[in-house]
């Protein structure tokens, strides 16, 4: 897209899209072409102050919104989402470099069924009673907290941000959402259908702007109840520290550093191609990423044989093309990272059996790579890559997978592969993560407690869970 044409947009506060206070921007790079696309809006505390206000203003009257009028809100909104599929899609890869095919696959799908399940899940929520003896009863009001603040990472934009703001609204807060400044284009389109869907002014509220100022006022703002946030551990440890001691309610949402575990018995069929999702979907920018492949020595040669043909046979390029696998990565500051972290498996002692270098060609392209012959205590093993880089590590028994999976800080995820059901459940109970996938790989039900252990994260989303956590509970004790 030439300079002329590039979009300048705005915040989105109190239903009217507002330039910044500073009136400076940021430029957005589509990290397959490297041209600048759009420029968003640098915002800092004075944009936070305001969408806050405006949030706080919009509480009372949506809080008392009754739930089948909120879900009628929220069921347009994702018609709109619908309605929009294409061109939506079409954004977040050129936003993000990821596959169109895949945003047309996992990210706008699952943005809908976001809205629509949180819109659906309020009509159906019950609260608790607890009589004491005959002297008293308890119910418990389950209450919207006020405004949430919701900070969303790159990887999967319209997918994680809808994932926060569609439980935070059907509950009845209201919300101020500071989406990646990396990936801005489907949230301000996510804006625009909202005022289309009839959602009262105020009740979304988006700033754009950088992680450490624009994030970093929303998460220190006293006029914000809750902070969900999903992202990096380090920036994790961060928003915690801003926002503990304000006492905010916080769900983080963190890295991994997450095993696929494949047993002798396993049915190779499945277990190779879902081994190759696991590795290189999203370009392994996923936190459910599958970095870490362990495989029970009897069937290792074979494993990594058939594994690194299908990695070779990966369509690697341009992200607009539907037949591509691979697309860019989100920045070069992020291809990078994933070089260097390439150049160490090397200097640890790894070798690189296929893949290792960027592509020759404009755009933040690194190859699929596949490296062997690395310890579980290696640097590359204990740290969260977030690229096109698998290990691949040969184990001996079922204990030493467990201790194998369970080597890092982290504990998000796994992904077991055996035709022994006793010992998938076995497995499945001494693994240190927040989901373990048996016989399958990102396979959700939006109902089920989806969080991290250990560093990973702290609280658990989906279902319930994330109206739980968008709400206060309140015990009313009625003498009776
Ligand atoms: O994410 P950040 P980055 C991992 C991955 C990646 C690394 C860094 O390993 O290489 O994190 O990526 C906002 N206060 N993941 O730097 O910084 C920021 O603007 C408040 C894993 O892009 O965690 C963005 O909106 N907010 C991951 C969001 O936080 C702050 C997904 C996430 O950015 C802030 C993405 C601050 N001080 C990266 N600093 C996953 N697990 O899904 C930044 N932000």
């Amino acid at each position: 897209m030439s300079e002329s044409r590039r979009a300048r947009l705005a915040n989105f506060i109190n239903g009217k899209f507002v330039a910044p206070a500073s009136g400076t921007y940021i430029d957005d790079i589509n990290p397959a072409t490297e041209e600048v696309i759009a420029e968003i809006p640098d915002s800092g505390a004075e944009d936070v102050d305001r969408a806050v206000a405006a949030a706080r203003a919009a509480f009372p009257s949506w809080s008392r919104t009754p739930a089948d009028e909120r879900s009628k809100l929220l069921l347009r909104l994702a018609d709109l989402i619908e309605r929009n599929f294409d061109e939506l899609a079409r954004l977040e890869s050129c936003d993000s470099g990821k596959p169109i095919a895949l945003a047309r696959r996992l990210d706008i799908p699952r943005a809908i069924q976001n809205f629509r399940f949180f819109a659906t899940a309020i009509l159906h929520q019950t609260s608790d009673a607890h009589m004491t003896d005959t002297t008293a009863l308890n119910y418990t009001l389950r209450q919207p907290l006020g405004v949430a603040g919701l900070i969303s990472p790159w990887n999967l934009p319209l997918y994680l941000l809808s994932w926060k703001i569609a439980p935070a609204i059907a509950a009845g807060n209201t919300c101020v959402a500071k989406p990646s400044e990396m990936t801005p284009m489907t949230a301000h389109r996510l804006a625009e259908l909202s005022v289309g869907a009839g959602i009262p002014a105020g009740v979304i509220n988006i700033v754009h702007g950088i992680g450490n100022k624009a994030g970093r006022a929303l998460t220190c703002h006293d006029g914000v109840a809750a902070i969900s946030f999903t992202g990096g551990t380090v920036t994790g440890a961060a928003v915690a520290a801003n926002a503990a001691p304000r006492f905010k309610k916080l769900s983080l949402e963190l890295g991994g550093k997450n095993p696929t575990i494949v047993f002798a018995d396993a049915d190779l069929n499945k277990a190779g191609p879902e081994a190759i999702r696991a590795s290189f979907w999203n370009q392994g920018e996923i936190c459910l990423c599958g970095s870490r492949i362990f495989v029970e020595k009897s069937l290792y040669d074979h494993f990594v044989e058939g594994f690194v043909a299908r990695t070779k046979a990966l369509p690697v390029g341009d992200p607009l093309d539907e037949a591509t696998f691979v697309g860019a990565l989100i920045s070069e500051a992020h291809l990078q990272k994933v070089l260097g972290y390439i150049d160490l498996a090397k200097k640890e002692g790894g070798t690189i059996v296929t893949g290792g270098r960027r592509l020759d060609r404009r755009g933040f392209f690194v190859e699929p790579t596949v490296i062997t012959g690395l310890g579980t205590d290696c640097r590359v093993l204990q740290e969260e890559i977030f690229g096109p880089v698998v290990t691949i590590t040969p184990f001996d028994s079922e204990d030493e997978a467990i201790a194998f999976a369970n080597s890092t800080r982290y504990g998000l995820s796994s992904s077991v592969w055996t035709r022994d059901l006793e010992r998938a459940h076995r497995v499945a109970a001494a693994i240190d993560s927040g989901t373990v996938w048996i016989n399958c790989w990102l396979l959700r039900d939006l109902r089920v407690p989806f969080g991290g252990m250990k560093e990973s994260g702290i609280g658990r989303e989906g279902g319930f869970d994330s109206l739980n956590f968008f709400t206060e509970a309140k015990n009313v004790c009625v003498k009776l």
